[in-house]
């Protein structure tokens, strides 16, 4: 970043967005939708233009990478050049951060939107950018999900993984067995009425997230965690019948039947309808299982994989699964770093060719609560605050671990605690934002003092979006509603 000094660019009601080509274009549409509040106030998408404008070029030849960009503002205009749409998008989502707070307002009236002159030129540390939203504990339904997308994107993170399935709900229908959703669609921690994505529901979400260069990697977690499909499906379970539903938050007591007809065909029509989607990863869980042998479940691991990876997806499981013999290109996902015997398997799994993305729960577990006071969330793996959650490196987290075999960060936020689109807000943020930076920043630009600073800054954003963020006592917040 490069602050230029001098004049800003002025953003007035006939700026116009100067952009070629149907990516540019939409993108730039985005934009346009960003700043006007009206039809007069929102900028024209022009091919060329004669005064001061902002210009968005795609330009494969750039050099930026899959994901980054050049951005260089003056009075005189804006440009932001990208070598592909995702880059253009973050160059455009940085705009919108330079922008004042005021132009997250859906309908306030215009004022002219200064922007600070400024060159940058910028680039994820890490592809995998993520968050974990559990749709089965308690159901979200489409409008929620949207929502976390719209807010993922304004922090350039581009992998959503859905919790599809747990003991307490079955939240995708699957082919084959309208049971699942018929019956384990229908509940809930507390006893709610569930709820869950049909076929079209669930790609529709898929295509939103698509739009906003966000890739959703769905989650079917097996051989545990599965009492709402034992429920369902009665031979599932070794003794062929089904099991009561449930609606509490106890964990580790649910298991289905390995090596049977039953489970190889469930499985194997449950990763049909997850490959049936736009996607590159299928993620199958594989945590807390207690009710197998270790020898039940690296052939039930070891099978599943072969399934995913029959369809030419890629195999994620938490780190339970290093446990099992994985295949090089496997990815796990490390939740208890903490663990010394969990570390030591999981740098066993990585020098025979798996891949990381690290999901401390120490750290960034977002339904772990902030502090001793917070009402929502859990404490079993103590309490993460901001600068908890903010505060360390990816490359330094594991023995063993470099930095070439982590694919990426990603903060999950369990809803065992959660039942509205407000508590998954205010777990999130601040935190969410913490994971974002870690994703993309270089280390060495990053710092606690640094990030508080700017953090406090990003209050008034979020404020002006509705968000209901922790005004954490660890951050000078700036008023919100003045800027
Ligand atoms: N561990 C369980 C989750 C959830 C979580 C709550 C994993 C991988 C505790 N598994 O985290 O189902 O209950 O913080």
């Amino acid at each position: 970043v490069e602050w230029r000094g001098g004049a800003p660019f002025v953003v007035t009601p006939t700026t116009p967005i100067v952009a070629t080509g149907a990516e540019a274009r939409r993108i730039g549409r985005g934009l346009a939708a960003l700043i006007g509040n009206t039809v007069d106030t929102t900028p024209q998408i022009v091919e060329a233009a004669t005064e001061p404008a902002i210009a968005l070029r795609i330009d494969p030849g750039a050099g930026h990478g899959p994901e980054g960009y050049a951005l260089e503002v003056a009075a005189s205009g804006v440009e932001v050049v990208a070598s592909a749409p995702a880059g253009l998008f973050y160059g455009v989502q940085t705009l919108r951060q330079l922008l004042p707070a005021r132009v997250e307002y859906g309908a306030a009236l215009f004022r002219p939107l200064p922007i600070p002159a400024v060159r940058i030129a910028d680039a994820p540390r890490f592809a995998w950018r993520g968050m974990m939203l559990d749709v089965a504990r308690h159901f979200f339904g489409v409008p929620d999900v949207e929502r976390v997308i719209d807010l993922m994107a304004l922090h350039k993170l581009n992998r959503l993984h859905l919790h599809l399935s747990d003991d307490q709900g079955w939240r995708i229908e699957v082919p084959g067995r309208p049971e699942l959703t018929r019956v384990g669609g229908r509940t809930q921690v507390g006893g709610g009425p569930g709820g869950f994505y049909t076929t079209e529901e669930y790609a529709g979400l898929v295509a939103y997230a698509a739009e906003r260069f966000i890739t959703v990697v769905p989650e079917i977690d097996l051989p545990g965690h599965t009492n709402a499909a034992l429920a369902s499906i009665p031979e599932l379970n070794c003794d062929g019948r089904a099991r009561a539903p449930y609606t509490g938050t106890n964990v580790g007591f649910s298991a289905v039947c390995v090596g049977t007809p039953a489970t190889d065909a469930f499985v194997a029509d449950v990763v049909a309808a997850l490959a049936a989607f736009p996607g590159d990863m299928i993620h199958l869980g594989g945590d807390e299982v207690k009710e197998l042998s270790a020898a039940e479940f690296a052939t039930f691991v070891e099978g599943a994989q072969r399934v995913v990876e029959a369809t030419g997806r890629t195999f994620v499981g938490w780190d339970d699964v290093s446990a099992a013999a994985l295949t090089p290109g496997a990815v796990v996902q490390v939740w208890r770093p903490q663990v010394p015997a969990v570390a030591r398997r999981v740098a066993q799994a990585v020098a025979e060719g798996a891949s990381v993305v690290l999901s401390p729960s120490d750290r960034i577990y977002l339904d772990i609560k902030y502090d001793a006071d917070t009402v929502l969330g859990l404490t079993w793996a103590g309490l993460n605050g901001v600068r908890d959650a903010y505060d360390w490196d990816p490359a330094a987290l594991l023995a063993g671990v470099p930095e070439a075999a982590v694919l990426g960060v990603e903060g999950p936020l369990w809803a065992e605690t959660l039942s509205t689109v407000s508590d998954i807000e205010f777990m999130s943020f601040p935190r969410l934002a913490g994971v974002a930076e870690i994703g993309w920043t270089p280390q060495t630009a990053r710092s606690w003092t640094g990030y508080r600073a700017r953090l406090g800054a990003f209050g008034p954003r979020w404020a002006a979006l509705g968000v209901s963020f922790y005004r954490s006592p660890e951050v000078d917040w700036a008023p919100d509603g003045v800027e």
